[in-house]
């Protein structure tokens, strides 16, 4: 099925195709672009980050791992029919379900942060419900609703709970929310990490935190809003928040974190237009290749 709705990109990330034997991973471009209430743009992130990606190094010092030495495919982008969300969703959906049922771990080029929701449904419909979500966020994007609509980037982690309840979810990084969301979050005991906790605490600490809560989790989704960096680190994003964490927090975080239980990543909300240094792209593009080197050094650790 996901031959019909991808379609094939100018540029490869990191530039290459993997040689290396069955691919691991598959990155997948998803360009949503619908409901972004500040700043639009998101459409072109997979290009852009996709064209960044082409200058950066390879070898991992953090996991000491050779990208190139990983089976990545990379697919293309998600076709997507702009002005018809729920079709888009059930597009993601479909797309993800199959390539996570074929044993993938999808890595998901964003676009806004509503992709992530059909790609959990598509985890969720490959793998059961088993899953945890952990997500780098400013926002904590738990509102019931917003602007009279239930499926937006401002209620995409309301959605997650409802789809995998709440001793599944962890937000970290989050420095920006409405009193009800604040409420809401206590009063469902969902976990969550301010980008103060992080700096406040330093992130062995949150890290060893988040590594608890994970602790009863076989499969773990993982999706990376950029606006959980400083603005100062990543201005190109929908919706900037000040008092954010450094690339090398998060990094850090990850690295004390990621294991082989996480079946997918995606990088959402970069809107690339807003800036002219591609500082954005770029860290997002290091990111997927740091987190990729990441899992890999766990999958094969084991074996
Ligand atoms: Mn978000």
């Amino acid at each position: 099925m996901k031959e019909l709705y991808i379609v094939k990109t100018p540029y490869v990330f990191n530039g290459i195709d993997s040689k290396v034997g069955k691919p691991l991973f598959a990155v997948v471009g998803v360009p949503l672009d619908s409901t972004s209430s500040f700043r639009p743009g998101c459409r072109f992130a997979p290009l852009h980050i996709r064209l960044a990606s082409q200058s950066l190094e390879l070898f991992s010092l953090r996991s000491l791992v050779n990208i190139e030495d990983v089976p990545i495919v990379d697919l293309g982008d998600v076709v997507i029919p702009h002005g018809d969300l729920l079709r888009t969703l059930s597009i993601i959906e479909n797309v993800f379900s199959e390539l996570i049922g074929n044993g993938l771990r999808t890595i998901a080029i964003g676009g806004e942060h509503t992709s992530t929701l059909g790609i959990m449904k598509g985890v969720v419909k490959a793998l059961g419900s088993d899953v945890c979500y952990l997500c780098f966020d400013s926002h904590s994007d738990f509102r019931y609703e917003y602007l009279g609509s239930k499926i937006n980037h401002a209620c995409v982690n309301r959605r997650m709970y409802e789809l995998l309840g709440s001793g599944k979810i962890n937000l970290v990084g989050i420095r920006a929310m409405s009193y009800e969301e604040y409420r809401d979050l206590k009063s469902l005991s969902i976990k969550y990490f301010t980008s103060t906790h992080i700096k406040n605490l330093g992130f062995r600490e949150v890290s060893r935190n988040i590594v608890k809560s994970l602790e009863g989790c076989s499969k773990v989704y993982l999706s990376i809003d950029l606006d959980v960096l400083d603005p100062a680190y990543a201005p190109a994003v929908t919706t900037p928040e000040p008092e954010g964490i450094t690339p090398t927090e998060l990094l850090n975080i990850l690295q004390m974190v990621v294991d082989k239980r996480v079946v997918g990543l995606d990088v959402v909300e970069v809107a690339p237009h807003y800036e002219h240094s591609m500082i954005s792209s770029a860290v997002a593009a290091k990111i997927i290749n740091e987190v990729i080197g990441m899992i890999y050094v766990s999958t094969t650790a084991s074996t």
